[in-house]
């Protein structure tokens, strides 16, 4: 759990809700209620994305294509950079500047408000592969993909996140702010800009401009989609065996470096989130190097080899290799 994730009792609980949430209590779990307003969205969504990927090989731009890939890269690293390992682990500190910006390309990326992005992920972290896990990865790669955010949560996620502390973002205009107005300025980020920009800047067709619009959402959804289900399922246990997240170098390349999971669940206040000594694999790292040498992003926390190698000898599946 990262430093700041302190916990703090709400009102009264009653000893089941005190009590740690079971893992792989299938038999106890009350029915799935699968909100249907949910599957409609993510059905049309794919619908149109599937229609923005045909468009995108046979009629678009290239300049749009390429510009849809750098608005999945300015998502991505929102929500790597900031949801993440700032808003989620404060693994480093940001000043106002970085915050906003932070902010801006976080929303880009369409997945709610820092608030809950952040509530739910260091849920996660506390209560990995139980029924308090939001995306429980023992619930298969569906549920742990996509599937948990088309059905009501699991009660243990409601009991066991009242005990979440958010006071560090709620003290964070930037994020309160995000959160006030989510809406507008989701629409802004997500579509408005990606579609305008090419439809005003070199005449791509409107219909065209808003379709790979869409399949940037859709992309930079299932990329971040992975780590909780592919990353939690495949890869080697270095540091711990005894826990799910792998170190998944097809994940990491994907996710901007969000891959190498066995170690981010092992060492979550790393800013790096990986041991890798070099951005192979990381471009989030040297985002926040290179704001780190301007003087915006200070307090970069890390963790010794020493550390490291000693808890991979101690926990690890044998697979450890230290980098040169
Ligand atoms: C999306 C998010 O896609 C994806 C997050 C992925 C995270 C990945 C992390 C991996 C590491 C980093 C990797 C980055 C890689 C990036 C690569 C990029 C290429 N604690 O939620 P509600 C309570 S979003 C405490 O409605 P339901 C609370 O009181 C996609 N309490 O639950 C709450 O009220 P309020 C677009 C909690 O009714 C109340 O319950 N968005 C907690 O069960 C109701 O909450 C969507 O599709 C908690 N954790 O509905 C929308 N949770 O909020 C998706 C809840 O007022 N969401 N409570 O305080 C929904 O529609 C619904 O949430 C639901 C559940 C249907 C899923
Ligand atoms: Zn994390
Ligand atoms: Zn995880």
């Amino acid at each position: 759990m990262a430093p700041n994730v302190a916990t703090r009792r709400g009102p009264e609980l009653s000893e089941e809700e005190v009590a740690p949430p079971a893992a792989g209590s299938a038999a106890k779990r009350p029915p799935t209620e699968i909100v249907w307003r949910s599957v409609a969205f993510f059905t049309i969504l794919h619908i149109l994305s599937v229609a923005g990927l045909v468009r995108a090989l046979t009629a678009a731009r290239w300049q749009t294509l390429v510009f849809g890939l750098f608005c999945y890269c300015i998502g991505g690293v929102g929500v790597t950079a900031g949801a993440h390992r700032l808003w989620s682990h404060r693994s480093f500190s940001a000043n106002l500047p970085l915050r906003v910006l932070l902010m801006l390309m976080y929303t880009m990326a369409g997945q709610n408000h820092i608030h809950e992005w952040v509530r739910d992920h260091r849920l996660h972290h506390r209560h990995s592969e139980t029924d308090a896990d939001p995306h429980d990865a023992t619930r298969g790669f569906f549920f742990a993909h996509c599937g948990w955010l088309v059905v009501r949560k699991h009660p243990q996620v409601k009991l066991q996140g009242r005990h979440t502390d958010l006071s560090d973002l709620e003290a964070d205009p930037v994020v309160m702010f995000q959160k006030r107005w989510y809406l507008p300025l989701a629409a802004v980020m997500v579509v408005g800009l990606p579609t305008l920009v090419p439809y005003l800047c070199w005449g791509e067709s409107l219909l065209d401009a808003y379709l790979i619009a869409v399949l940037k959402y859709v992309v930079t959804l299932h990329g971040t989609w992975l780590v909780n289900s592919a990353a939690h399922m495949w890869g080697m246990h270095p540091y711990d065996r005894h826990i799910h997240p792998a170190e998944n170098r097809s994940v990491a390349a994907l996710a901007f470096g969000e891959g190498w999971h066995n170690y981010h669940h092992s060492f979550p206040w790393d800013y790096k989130a990986a041991e890798l000594p070099n951005y192979t694999g990381n471009v989030t790292t040297g985002f926040i190097d290179f704001f780190h040498r301007i003087g915006w992003a200070s307090g970069l926390k890390t963790v010794s080899a020493d550390i490291i190698q000693r808890r991979a000898a101690r926990n690890g599946d044998g697979s450890y290799k230290a980098p040169h």
